[in-house]
């Protein structure tokens, strides 16, 4: 229902015509209540911006020419709140979403904040406060499914240890899975059109989470009842706190097709999550990135929501905080531009050409006893072929070049 397109409302695009990086709404840009909505608490100091109400964010996503806002359930109904009140915040959030055409693909819950979640929410030791973790997930669907998402992410940031006797990481990892299993189930139960989404990530809040990478998600969620409806929503700052490349977990994920949900944004290694504005940091992977989400290389296209979660620094005010949003939406459209220029150009393709050997191919996939044999037999000449060089240095500044804008551009 919410997921029509109603904006009439001036554009980004209309705003700046001619402009071919102005984000639109067909660009499939959200953003968190909790990103744009960031007060630049940090441990070391208070807020430096003012709360923002979420019909106000609402307003602002969609002058800036996003195509959609996410929330956490205490994001928009804060924790504790009356039934009059949920009713009465959600019926105002909900003309807000339909005045200014925006939709809400994603929901989540938070299950980090409340002290009750100190040791964890799906894992923890005591089943009071795992009952309360479903409980508070049930309502929190309940409440996205309403607003119209058909994804719902699952963030464990309490999911971890400090003390690591205090559980065996087994029993932890069962508890969830039995979490995830039965909330599968109230969702096929409830008839509801939606899709889990789980994000991994090494640390902090707490010394070690559970399942820290997309990779030990992707096990993780083979091993669940109803695996069909589970995917990922690797973060860019989360896979490189690992020190990985994030374009490779994205590309398993997609492989598997399990892509179901992105969180863009910007890191460097070794540091605590950043979540910085995307593109910012490591200009190279953020390119790469682009480059296999848009397919401009020739693989499938990711076609779901690009979701910014990242906030602005904590140097900024409100007016900051849009620069900072519209900020994100540039880069990636520059950088898909870029990578389409990159794709496109002939010597790109010619050095990226497939090596094609017509008597080989046949006998590397789909074993049979005679293949075998044939391979066994193959006349290959491994001294000529290791003495080739391969060009990676030109093609590897030919994207240099493409991304520094002195090619193709
Ligand atoms: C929190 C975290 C993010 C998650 C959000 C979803 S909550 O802001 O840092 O990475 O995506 O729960
Ligand atoms: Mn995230
Ligand atoms: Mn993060």
């Amino acid at each position: 229902m919410a997921q029509k397109r109603t904006r009439t409302s001036a554009s980004s695009s209309r705003r700046h015509p001619g402009d071919p990086f102005a984000p639109t709404p067909s660009d499939r840009f959200t953003f968190g209540l909790w990103t744009v909505g960031n007060t630049g608490r940090d441990p070391f100091g208070e807020s430096v911006r003012a709360r923002m109400l979420p019909t106000h964010t609402v307003a602002k996503l969609a002058e800036c020419g996003a195509y959609g806002v996410n929330l956490h359930d205490d994001d928009l109904v804060p924790f504790g709140s009356t039934t009059k009140q949920r009713d009465t915040i959600v019926r105002d959030f909900k003309k807000a979403l339909a005045d200014h055409g925006l939709v809400v693909p994603m929901a989540t819950t938070n299950l980090f904040s409340h002290p009750v979640f100190k040791d964890g929410a799906f894992s923890s030791n005591d089943p009071k406060v795992r009952a309360f973790a479903l409980r508070k997930t049930m309502a929190a669907i309940d409440l996205g499914v309403e607003l119209g998402a058909k994804t719902y992410v699952f963030w464990g940031g309490r999911e971890g240890s400090e003390a690591d006797a205090c559980r065996d990481p087994r029993e932890a990892l069962k508890r969830m899975r039995d979490a995830l299993d039965f909330l599968c189930a109230y969702v096929k139960d409830n008839g509801y059109d939606l899709r889990f989404a789980l994000e991994a990530k090494p640390n902090e809040p707490r010394g070690d989470i559970y399942l820290p990478t997309t990779g030990h998600m992707l096990h993780f969620i083979s091993t669940l009842q109803h695996h069909a409806m589970v995917g990922v929503n690797p973060e860019v700052a989360h896979e490189t706190m690992s020190g990985l490349s994030f374009a490779h977990a994205v590309a398993q994920a997609m492989e598997a097709d399990k892509l179901f949900h992105i969180d863009l944004n910007a890191q460097r290694i070794g540091r605590y999550d950043q979540d910085l504005r995307f593109g910012s940091e490591d200009v190279r992977q953020a390119f790469l990135l682009v480059r296999l989400l848009e397919g401009t290389a020739g693989g499938a296209k990711y076609t779901g929501p690009l979701h910014f979660d990242a906030h602005a620094y904590r140097t900024e005010d409100e007016a900051g905080v849009w620069e900072f949003a519209t900020g994100c939406m540039r880069t990636y459209k520059i950088l898909a531009a870029r990578a389409r220029a990159f794709d496109a150009d002939p010597e790109v393709r010619e050095l990226t050409k497939p090596v094609r050997d017509v008597a080989l191919e046949p006998l590397l996939s789909g074993y049979t006893r005679a293949k075998a044999a044939k391979l066994r037999a193959a006349d290959i000449d491994v001294d000529r072929v290791a003495s080739r060089g391969l060009r990676y240095e030109r093609l590897d500044q030919l994207m240099m070049e493409h991304l520094l804008g002195v090619r193709g551009a």
